[in-house]
């Protein structure tokens, strides 16, 4: 079918509220990274959703919070720049009666916009539906969006109704992006980040976060394999070595679980061969961080 009607949708919210799990039910691919931890999000990620007449791109966004180092001033940038310039807002919020600081600057910001709103409520399994009610009036004296909707992301649980109502948002116009091309994230980056979900998924307290991944070399080979090296960058010496772990135990790990994903992403056999290296305090350093892929377009 013609595509007639296409725009872009921001999804915002606190960290770990569940942007990123959203973003891949609605396209139906793992596009973003989750993991249980906050702040697993650092860059926009737009995902492309074609359907019937109507193409929507989602932006998933890196969760709003007080940032304590340079990569947090950016991710919180990013954020803000997010909204400046969407079809439409979709402010996604814990189910929980209560409305938090970062939820408090987002409303802010989306009353300034001037585009549709909607509030979403996630996690709606993890509640009693008579709980909701609480939830949609404290948003609800605070701003009055367009739609309320409670979801799932999760199971998927009202996803159809979102995207129902998000298509009434769409502008008519030609296709933002060609039809099958469901990310603008480059392969590359996609695979880097699948290693750093599971650095994040196999590591505990900080030493995750202090984390970026490079993909340095990336090969095509004639019968379709594809050879790939990923660099895991790091903090300190200590990280190093809890990174690789015992004989190697912890990096060989990461490496597989990572294979086995970017193996379905592209959908072929991979190689993977991973490195460590130690870039001190990388993270309030402006140069490492924009080398390591987090800067402006
Ligand atoms: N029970 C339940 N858990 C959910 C739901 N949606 C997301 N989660 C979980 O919430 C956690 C965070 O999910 P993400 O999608 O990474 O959250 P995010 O908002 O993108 O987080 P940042 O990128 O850190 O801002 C993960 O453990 C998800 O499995 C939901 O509908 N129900
Ligand atoms: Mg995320």
């Amino acid at each position: 079918m013609e595509i007639k009607k296409s725009g872009m949708i921001a999804i915002v919210g606190r960290p770990n509220v569940g942007k990123s799990t959203l973003t891949n039910a609605l396209v139906g691919e793992k596009i973003a990274i989750v993991t249980n931890k906050p702040q697993t999000t650092r860059n926009r990620i737009c995902a492309v959703l074609n359907r019937g007449e109507c193409q929507f791109v989602f932006m998933d966004t890196p969760g709003l919070h007080r940032a304590r180092t340079r990569l947090g001033d950016y991710m919180v940038k990013v954020v803000r720049d997010s909204v400046a310039d969407v079809d439409a807002v979709m402010l996604l919020v814990e189910p929980i009666p209560h409305v938090g600081g970062p939820e408090e600057e987002l409303i802010q910001r989306i009353k300034g916009l001037g585009v549709p709103s909607v509030l979403v409520i996630n996690k709606i399994d993890t509640v009693k539906k008579d709980e909701l009610l609480a939830v949609m009036q404290a948003y609800g004296e605070k701003h009055s969006f367009d739609a309320i909707l409670p979801i799932s992301a999760k199971n998927g649980e009202g996803l159809e109704d979102l995207l129902q109502v998000l298509s009434e948002f769409l502008p008519e116009g030609p296709q933002l992006f060609p039809e099958d091309m469901v990310t603008d994230q480059p392969e590359r980056q996609v695979c880097a980040e699948i290693v750093r979900e599971k650095l994040l998924l196999c590591l505990d307290k900080e030493i995750p976060h202090g984390t970026a991944v490079e993909v340095t070399r990336f090969v095509e080979r004639d019968d379709e394999v594809i050879e790939m090296d990923a660099t895991i960058y790091c903090e300190k010496d200590s990280h190093k070595g809890i990174i690789i772990g015992k004989g190697g135990a912890m990096l060989k790990k990461i490496s597989t679980l990572a294979r086995q994903d970017i193996e379905r992403f592209m959908g072929t056999k991979v190689f993977l061969q991973t490195w460590v290296k130690v870039k001190e305090n990388w993270r309030d350093n402006l140069n490492l961080i924009q080398n390591f892929g987090y800067r402006d377009e």
